[in-house]
């Protein structure tokens, strides 16, 4: 049996009820692409638990190929990223009320790393198939970031070359739904001051994850 392909979502944050990100990873797993299982996994949006999250799910799945998950509110496409940097640096709490300014990731870690995913051919498949996609140079500083980062890391020291990168994803339409309800209800916001804010289905969000492990598992040897 080939090595499973792992692909983790969060759990909600920031006051939000859904994360699609871990919608979709739900989704996914146990389904099977490119004839490889896929394993689906949920992340705590947690500073301090996330490392052990990292290695404990890296550990048990012994994956041939891991694709994370995070919600970018307000983001208007899927976005693939290239890079993580070694620094937390929050504009909300976590979910466990901890906020860190300017922070490495690893005191004596590499400055940035980058992700191992066909990212350019990832793109153009998903262009090709009609899903809006774009290359990012920064997944932020908050825990997507940190996850990329640790992955990398952790497969690094695994030894075993694994391709590993990290998509965001936008809201969901029934997200932003919900948002435009509340601010009517509230009567706190003019028209000119409305945020006019994207999401995409979230058949459209797993379809293109399906078709970016299919692209990564395409050159990644059983
Ligand atoms: N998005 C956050 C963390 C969890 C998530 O889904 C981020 O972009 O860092």
């Amino acid at each position: 049996m080939s090595r499973p392909a792992l692909v983790t979502g969060f759990e909600p944050y920031g006051g939000r009820g859904r994360n699609p990100a871990g919608e979709v990873a739900a989704r996914l797993d146990g389904r099977e692409v490119a004839g490889v299982r896929v394993v689906g996994r949920n992340l705590p949006v947690k500073f301090a638990a996330l490392d052990e999250a990292v290695a404990a799910t890296l550990a048990e799945v012994d994956p041939a190929a891991v694709i994370s998950l995070g919600l970018c509110p307000g983001e208007a496409v899927i976005r693939l990223e290239r890079v993580a940097i070694n620094v937390a640096d929050f504009e909300i709490p976590d979910n466990e009320g901890l906020v860190l300014i300017d922070r490495p990731l690893d005191a004596a870690g590499a400055a940035a790393r980058f992700a191992t995913l066909p990212l350019r051919r990832v793109q153009e498949t998903f262009l090709a198939a009609g899903i809006p996609a774009r290359l990012s140079n920064s997944a932020g500083t908050y825990l997507c970031n940190k996850a990329l980062y640790r992955f990398l890391d952790a497969i690094e020291r695994r030894g075993k070359a694994v391709p590993c990168g990290f998509i965001h994803l936008p809201y969901v339409p029934e997200q932003v739904a919900g948002m435009i309800a509340e601010l009517q209800a509230a009567r706190s916001i003019e028209r000119n001051r409305r945020p006019d804010i994207p999401s995409m289905s979230l058949d459209l969000m797993v379809e293109g994850v399906r078709l970016a492990l299919e692209v990564t598992l395409a050159q990644t040897p059983p």
